[in-house]
Order: structure tokens, then C-alpha cells, then sequence
């Protein structure tokens, strides 16, 4: 908890961040990483222990905030990101949760509309605000020059988990569920659009500067199930960000979606599109062209990997994008055996020091 602030936090990281989110163009852009908190940090896998396990960790404000500020102390990225986890919004709603060692997690799952009747909007309170004091504390102890993201997983991506039980490769429960029974479907998506403001709302009121919505299963969907279960709900949640909080920029992460992205961007209006590692540099620029903020998107395993190969595509990534407006970002989270130099490079690279 002593080690000193990296040098580099001493430039407005956080006026460049917004000013991106804002249509600027930055060089160096600014740089962030899903999933930079993480098993990858050996001081965060010495909270967690101390912790006793995940959910503890996202449960108490003064662990969660130590290690949303972790990653900052050692990279000095131009935004922290709020410590917690997409699945705290089931959980708070009354579906156990736990997280298996080596399985990830695991809930009881949800079956059809009468199981529905499990989950109490008003239990959400007591546990957001947990939350909501870890950004507090995060505010308070982030130097004000780096930016704080809060965030939460879109409706559709949450219901999948809640309703499958746990992770898969399709998450096709959740989609046979909305093609048996489309009302009873849309009743738990309603759920999860109002839970899901009053929870970025209250991060905002706590101090989050800017949002960011996770989609990760967004491109497992045919265009008509994409339109009514990934674009609406989303709309719906940032028209109502928006009026609320006007100067709060809003990163969608719609995974998977390709070329569909541009459809996403200019129904849901968020200002900020979180690009997967599979869209290509040319789609980026061109959404970038239809006004986005685009992020991303180097492969998280081409920096578990390292060495030439990934500064060649980080040399890429950043000529392919120095005239538009761009953070850069990966693809998807760390995985866990990323080694820490490799972020400790990627950093300096991007930022043109000691290459
Ligand atoms: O064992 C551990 O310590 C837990 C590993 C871990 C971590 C570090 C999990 C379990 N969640 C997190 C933190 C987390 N998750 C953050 C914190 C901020 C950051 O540093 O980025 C965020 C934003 C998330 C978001 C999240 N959780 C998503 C969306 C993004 C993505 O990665 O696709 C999803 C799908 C989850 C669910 C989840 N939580 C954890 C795991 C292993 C998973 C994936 C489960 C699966 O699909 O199998």
C-alpha cells in the first residue's frame, strides 16, 4: 500500500481520458485494461486471500477500493475501474452466487417466470451501497488526475448468467428461454434495465467519472433477438443515464457483434465503443468515421505472450488509429498468467517512453 505513484500520473491522465470520450484525439492515447485488477497482480491475490475469497473482496469497500488502486500505483493508467463485478446485480437481487475455485462463477440458476418471483429489487440497496462506498474511497484516495470508471454488465449478458447458472460457449439457455417465452423473458430483462440504473447512478453520484457497459455475450444473438434483448435495453439504460447525467460518458462493450457494431452505436448512443480482439483495424476506423470513440483492442493472450511480436501490433494499433479519436485497450480481460513486465511494456510502449 506504500509503494509510490508512478511518475507518469503526474500529467492530466484524466483530462485526456474524457477529453477522448469528448471526440479529441490524443497521442499518445490514453490506456486502460479490462480486467486490471486482477490474479495476474501478486498484490491482488494477496487481498483476495486476505479477503476470504471473491465476493468478500467486492463486499468491503476498503479491500475493494486497494485493489481498484493497485494497478494504478504500478502502471499509472489514465483510468482506474472500479473493482466489483457484473454478477454483484443478481446477487444483490437474491440469487445466491458463489465463486467456485477454478470454476468461476456459479448461481441458482433462474428457469422461467415464476422463478422470477426469487428476486427482490428492494434487497439491492444494502448491497449496492457497499459498492457505491468503495467509489467513494476510490475517489478519495485516486490521484484527481487519473479518471474512474464505474460499470455494469447489460441486461442481456447479466440474464445469461442468471438464467444458464453459470458461464458456457453459446449461453444457450438464456436464448432458448427467449424464444419459448419472449414476456416472461422480457420481465427479467426489465428487471436488470431498472436495477441496473439506479446501480450506475448511484456509482456515478459516488464519484465515477465515466461508465461502461459489458456486453460480453452481445454477439451470440441473430439481428431481431440482437435488436429487442442487446440495442433496446441498452437505449433504454443510457437515455436514462443521460438525463440524469449528462456529462457522464458511456462505453458500450458489445462483444462479438462485428460490422453490427455500427447499428448498436448509433441506436444506443453511447459515446464510446469497446472493440473486441476480432473486429478489424479498418471497421474501428470506419465506426470511428460515423462519429465513435472506439477502444481497444490488442488480444489479451498476444500480451500474456510478449516480446516482438506484440510491439509490432502495438505499432499497429497505433498508427491505424492516431488521427481519430481512440483509447487503447484489449481486446477482452487479462487472463491470469499475463506476466506484470509485459503490462509494465505495453504501457511505455503506447505512451512512446524508454521504446
Ligand atoms: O478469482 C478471482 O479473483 C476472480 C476473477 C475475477 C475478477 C478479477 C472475476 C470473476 N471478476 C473479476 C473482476 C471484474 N469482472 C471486473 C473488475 C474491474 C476490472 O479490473 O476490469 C469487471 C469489469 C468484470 C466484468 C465481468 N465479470 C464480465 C464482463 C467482462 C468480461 O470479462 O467478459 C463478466 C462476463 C464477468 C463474470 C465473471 N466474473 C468472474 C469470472 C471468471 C467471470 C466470467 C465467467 C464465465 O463466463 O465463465
Amino acid at each position: 500500500m506504500s509503494q509510490p505513484l508512478k511518475p507518469t500520473i503526474s500529467t492530466d491522465n484524466r483530462g485526456r481520458f474524457l477529453g477522448v470520450l469528448a471526440k479529441q484525439t490524443e497521442a499518445p492515447p490514453p490506456i486502460w485494461l479490462m480486467r486490471q485488477a486482477g490474479r495476474y497482480l501478486p498484490e491482488y491475490r494477496e487481498v483476495r486471500t486476505k479477503a476470504g475469497g471473491f465476493l468478500n473482496l467486492c463486499y468491503t469497500p476498503a479491500l475493494a477500493a486497494e485493489v481498484t488502486l493497485q494497478p494504478i500505483r504500478r502502471f499509472g493508467f489514465d483510468a482506474a475501474i472500479l473493482f466489483s463485478d457484473i454478477l454483484v446485480v443478481p446477487d444483490a437481487l437474491g440469487q445466491g452466487l458463489r465463486f467456485a475455485e477454478g470454476e468461476g462463477p456459479i448461481l441458482d440458476p433462474i428457469f422461467d417466470v415464476t422463478d422470477l418471483k426469487r428476486l427482490d429489487p428492494k434487497s439491492t440497496a444494502s448491497v449496492f451501497e457497499r459498492v457505491f462506498e468503495t467509489v467513494t474511497r476510490v475517489r478519495q484516495d485516486l490521484p484527481k488526475e487519473t479518471a474512474l470508471i464505474g460499470f455494469c454488465g447489460a441486461p442481456w449478458t447479466v440474464a445469461t448468467y442468471m438464467v444458464g447458472g453459470r458461464g458456457s460457449s453459446d449461453q444457450a439457455a438464456a436464448r432458448v428461454w427467449a424464444y419459448n417465452d419472449p414476456h416472461g423473458f422480457n420481465q427479467l430483462i426489465d428487471l436488470l434495465v431498472e436495477v441496473s440504473i439506479a446501480y450506475l447512478d448511484g456509482q456515478v453520484r459516488a464519484g465515477a467519472d465515466a461508465l461502461q457497459i459489458f456486453d460480453t455475450w452481445a454477439g451470440c444473438l441473430p439481428d431481431d433477438q440482437f435488436e429487442v434483448w442487446v440495442i433496446l435495453p441498452t437505449k433504454r439504460i443510457v437515455a436514462e443515464l443521460k438525463q440524469r447525467h449528462p456529462q457522464v460518458p458511456i462505453i458500450g462493450f458489445p462483444r462479438g457483434v462485428g460490422a453490427t457494431a455500427g447499428w448498436y452505436l448509433q441506436e444506443t448512443k453511447v459515446e464510446g465503443l469497446g472493440c473486441d480482439t476480432a473486429m478489424s483495424l479498418v471497421l474501428m476506423r470506419e465506426l470511428a468515421g460515423i462519429g465513435a470513440v472506439v477502444q481497444g483492442n490488442l488480444d489479451p493472450l498476444l500480451l500474456l505472450a510478449g516480446g516482438t511480436h506484440m510491439e509490432i501490433r502495438v505499432k499497429q494499433i497505433l498508427d491505424a488509429m492516431n488521427t481519430v479519436p481512440f483509447i487503447f485497450n484489449l481486446g477482452h480481460g487479462i487472463v491470469p498468467e499475463t506476466p506484470p513486465e509485459n503490462v509494465a511494456r505495453l504501457v511505455a510502449l503506447v505512451r512512446g517512453e524508454g521504446v
